[in-house]
């Protein structure tokens, strides 16, 4: 095991060969084919292996990255051999190939990594009701049994529960709510409080039902087949080169092959940007909402019929809320958007001058683009999420929406303002093909009332209040920290105060394969399976596909399912493991899979995908019915996706709000008017109801805590303050947020460094690869700097997601983004992760690339 541990310390990799060279080395780290450990082989023994008939096993790529790509582990006597990805088919533009990215590729570093946690663990220092609780974080790790650790976590929540109530355990499931295994066991046990606010889709999450009656995924995007019909396209803070699995990158490509017009809106040029842009447009992070109403203001006070630039057709008829004379009922016509931008009733027009003073962009350059937006129909303009993580976020997804209601580019072909992100990115409409319900029953969590928001929980467990609606504030004294399939020590605002709120607890437990931030702050880490060492798992990405993955290896040294853990820990409850998992996961899987259903190719209605034979039931050893489908099961398992085909002007083809603009009276949207509400009430309410300000009912600007004017101590005469740059955190290649951040072929292939703009180095006496120290009142990062013209000057950035790694004097070496972010909550689901303003000053050390920091081998 030592010379496997030294060997890994030691590993060097050469960043411009990293692609090429993946497949290959990967195989000089795996599993022994007798047993559940890892061991290094030599070059002869994977030689003799190679030799040998092996299998290609379709291995599950889970995270949350919004992309779902196909990647198979050549398996030889239970022995990972390497990993490729999709070569099922010829990749073309109609019917791409699912293609892993570079996480994916070293997915096998991941489960295969010496840093997976091998056996249950509980910190040194440890004792009932948590000891010394500052040492969280800090002390060593012991082995336990599983025995063990099972006991101290049950008697702790029994502990807990009696003396307290199950008010006193929190939860934290994951993003969005993914870890259902424990969360099952506590509902049953009677509940736990969990958080909410979507720490992941700003605003976008709760803005867009209100505004437009739908959910915000894909909210009125077009299939990615109609890109082509655009005249132009903008990216409007929005990146797939670096957040979005392959396709969504390769229809844009597509477009711009064909010789549309791309326009990037962004404070950073982005590899997407200098793949795609013929027009780049820098804008200062979270202030998207001047530059929208903006161009509001441009589109109103140049249009004419003879220089029409606004759609009123579509206003008139598929908007309320516009001006005047189009107002909801029981609402003051005072209230209406046209006025505000005109300045009516306030005396501030939002017009170009205004904006450009706090967005950056210059005042030609907002009227020149708001013109060519106004005259190019269609043009499809897509958001990304970054710009509505922000305090009071909901104010530009009002704006977007009232500004693509304007242009007319809704429900039309090649016209549409939406967000593209995760598994819809580029290409909406209803799934292709879609997996059928597992069978599992949700279990109703008894304290589903209480409930904290993302950007207030660390607040909450040190005061003891939270804020429970309109002038409402709840009392909660949590005891138990619960983290599962979640980094939220690490994800969530404000690091330095969760770190507080974790050595106030009595107790913290994380289910892990590694050992990320919360683990490394917990009393006891349970080791969890990866999904390569569990039975199977059906995945959905983009519309058009379906893979199903199955087990690769055993599970590595003690490591158990979730499940497992739930039940063990359930049954020293008294809570019936049966209940926690009625139908085990095999069946599970075999359900979604029985019951995936296809789109026929005339559009018309779904169909069955696989077809199952009483001799398929039996050899899988589940329970099912015959059923007649268009593929074999076994086919498709063997394969591991379906993908449907596409073409051209197939019936495939997607219009969103077609019907609806056709004719709004008989096909109403979801929303109280029926139709788009630029004026929007319900969003008011809803962000009033939230309790922490008042909700407005149009698209306003509304300046953030943090915001670019919160960098001046004198924003009228323009001094800048003691945080004088804007920090801006982005998702980068390296990680799927904070997972496979401990990846060292990741953390070398793809630096770390903080973004710099040359101006503001140079101000600072910064040369290019120095160290320096980024830091506000919340906290500070040390990092190496990358000095480029390649941001917007005033804006400094960073990947987010690296993993918390602090040194003595409170600084975090690895440039954990959090550390920097404050937690001001403002509405249902809205974070302030965006709006976050601090100072860089050239430090007096050389910190070290961080693939040289020693993994997290523990035990
Ligand atoms: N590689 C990778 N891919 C991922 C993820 C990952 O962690 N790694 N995470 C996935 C998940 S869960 C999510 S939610 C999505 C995130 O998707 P997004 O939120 O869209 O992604 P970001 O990278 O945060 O921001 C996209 C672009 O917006 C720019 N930007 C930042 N702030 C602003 C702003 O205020 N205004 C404007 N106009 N632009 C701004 C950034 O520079 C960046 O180029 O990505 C998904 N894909
Ligand atoms: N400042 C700033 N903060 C951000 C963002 C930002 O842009 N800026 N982005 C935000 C966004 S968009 C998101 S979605 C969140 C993501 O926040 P999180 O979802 O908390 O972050 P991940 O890093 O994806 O954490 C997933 C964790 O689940 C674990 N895991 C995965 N599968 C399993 C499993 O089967 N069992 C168990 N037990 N564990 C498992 C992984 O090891 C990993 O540690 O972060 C947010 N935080
Ligand atoms: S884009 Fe996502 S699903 Fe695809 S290989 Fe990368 S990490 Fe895996
Ligand atoms: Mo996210």
């Amino acid at each position: 095991m030592e010379n496997f541990i030294e060997k890994i310390l030691n590993y060097k990799v050469n960043r411009r060969s990293f692609l090429k060279w993946t497949a290959a080395a990967s195989a000089s780290l795996m599993l022994t084919s007798c047993s559940n450990k890892l061991k290094v082989i030599s070059k002869e023994e994977r030689e003799s292996l190679m030799k040998k008939k092996g299998k290609w096993i379709t291995a599950p790529c889970w995270h949350n990255c919004g992309g779902r790509c196909l990647i198979k582990a050549y398996v030889v006597d239970g022995v990972v051999l390497r990993t490729k990805t999709d070569d099922t088919h010829t990749d073309s533009y109609d019917n791409p190939q699912q293609r892993a990215c570079a996480r994916g590729r070293s997915q096998i570093k991941q489960v295969l990594g010496a840093d997976r946690l091998k056996y249950p663990m509980k910190r040194k220092h440890w004792v009932p009701g948590g000891g010394d609780k500052e040492l969280r974080g800090k002390d060593q790790w012991v082995r336990i049994s599983w025995n063990e650790a099972l006991y101290i976590v049950s008697s702790e929540l029994e502990r807990i529960k009696t003396k307290y109530g199950n008010k006193a355990i929190y939860s934290n499931n994951g993003a969005d709510g993914t870890g259902g295994e424990n969360q099952r066991m506590l509902s049953l046990y009677g509940g736990s409080v969990e958080m909410f606010g979507s720490r992941s889709r700003g605003a976008w999450a709760k803005a867009m039902e209100p505004i437009l009656g739908v959910n915000q995924k894909s909210h009125i995007m077009n299939d990615r087949m109609d890109l082509l019909n655009a005249k132009l396209i903008v990216l409007w803070g929005n990146n797939p080169a670096w957040n979005t699995s392959s396709s969504a990158l390769r229809n844009l490509i597509r477009a711009k092959e064909k010789g549309i017009k791309f326009i990037c809106i962004d404070p950073i040029y982005s590899t997407t940007i200098s793949l795609l842009a013929d027009e780049y447009i820098p804008i200062r992070p979270a202030t998207d909402t001047t530059m929208l109403l903006a161009i509001a203001y441009v589109l109103i006070t140049n249009d004419s019929p003879f220089n029409p630039l606004i759609d009123w057709d579509f206003l008139n008829r598929c908007t309320v809320g516009f001006d005047a004379e189009h107002m909801p009922k029981d609402v003051d016509p005072k209230e209406n958007f046209k006025d505000y931008i005109l300045g009516t009733y306030d005396g501030q027009p939002k017009n170009p001058k205004w904006a450009s003073e706090i967005c950056g962009i210059p005042e030609d350059k907002i009227i020149s683009f708001a013109l060519e937006l106004g005259k190019t129909k269609p043009a499809t303009v897509l958001f990304g999420w970054n710009m509505a993580r922000v305090e009071k976020g909901q104010h530009v997804c009002l704006a977007q929406a009232t500004v693509g209601a304007m242009t007319g580019n809704m429900g039309i072909k090649g016209g549409c303002f939406s967000v593209s992100c995760q598994e819809p990115a580029g290409n909406g409409g209803p799934n292709l093909i879609k997996p059928g319900e597992d069978g599992l029953k949700e279990i109703k969590n008894p304290l589903e009332k209480i409930k904290l928001c993302k950007s207030e929980h660390w607040n909450a467990i040190l005061t003891g209040k939270y804020t429970a609606g309109k002038n409402k504030k709840g009392n909660i004294d949590i005891r138990f920290i619960y983290h599962s399939h979640s980094s939220t020590l690490n994800q969530s605002n404000n690091i330095n105060k969760g770190i507080k709120a974790h050595r106030k607890v009595d107790f913290v437990l994380t289910n892990q394969y590694v050992l990320n931030p919360d683990a490394a702050y917990s009393d006891v880490v349970l080791p969890a399976t990866t999904e390569w060492e569990r039975y199977g798992t059906v995945l959905t990405g983009n519309r058009e596909i379906l893979i199903w993955a199955s087990q690769v290896i055993k599970p590595l040294f003690e490591a158990k399912d979730d499940m497992w853990i739930a039940k063990e820990i359930g049954k020293r409850l008294g809570i019936s493991p049966q209940k926690i998992e009625p139908i085990d996961l095999k069946q599970r899987v075999f359900n979604k899979v029985a019951g995936a259903k296809v789109m026929k190719e005339d559009g018309s209605t779904y169909e069955n995908l696989v077809t199952i034979t009483q001799n398929d039931i039996s050899s899988l050893g589940v329970q099912g019915k015959p059923q007649k489908g268009i593929i074999g099961i076994m086919e498709f398992k063997e394969n591991g996706i379906y993908q449907v085909k596409r073409k051209q002007n197939d019936k495939y083809v997607y219009i969103h709000n077609k019907k609806f603009r056709e004719n709004p009276e008989k096909n109403p949207l979801k929303t109280k008017s029926g139709k788009i509400e630029l004026h929007c009430k319900t969003l008011a309410d809803i962000v009033t109801k939230a309790g922490w300000n008042k909700g407005n009912p149009i698209a306003k600007y509304e300046a953030p805590t943090e915001g670019y004017e919160a960098t001046f101590s004198d924003w009228k005469n323009k001094i800048k303050g003691k945080y004088p740059l804007q920090f801006c955190s982005v998702h980068g290649q390296r990680q799927s947020h904070s997972n496979m951040g401990n990846v060292p072929w990741l953390r070398e292939a793809f630096l770390c460094h903080l973004t710099m703009n040359t101006v503001d180095a140079k101000e600072r006496g910064i040369s290019d690869n120095d160290t320096v120290r980024i830091f506000n009142d919340h906290g500070s990062i040390l990092r190496k700097v990358h000095v480029t013209e390649l941001i917007m000057p005033g804006v400094v950035a960073l990947p987010q997601g690296s993993w918390l790694e602090i040194d003595k004097d409170g600084n975090c070496m690895a440039g954990s983004v959090n550390m920097l972010t404050g937690d001001y909550p403002s509405g249902p689901d809205i974070e302030s992760f965006q709006a976050c303003i601090v100072q860089v000053e050239k430090h007096n050390s050389t910190i070290e690339e961080d693939y040289k920091f020693k993994q997290r081998i523990v035990l």
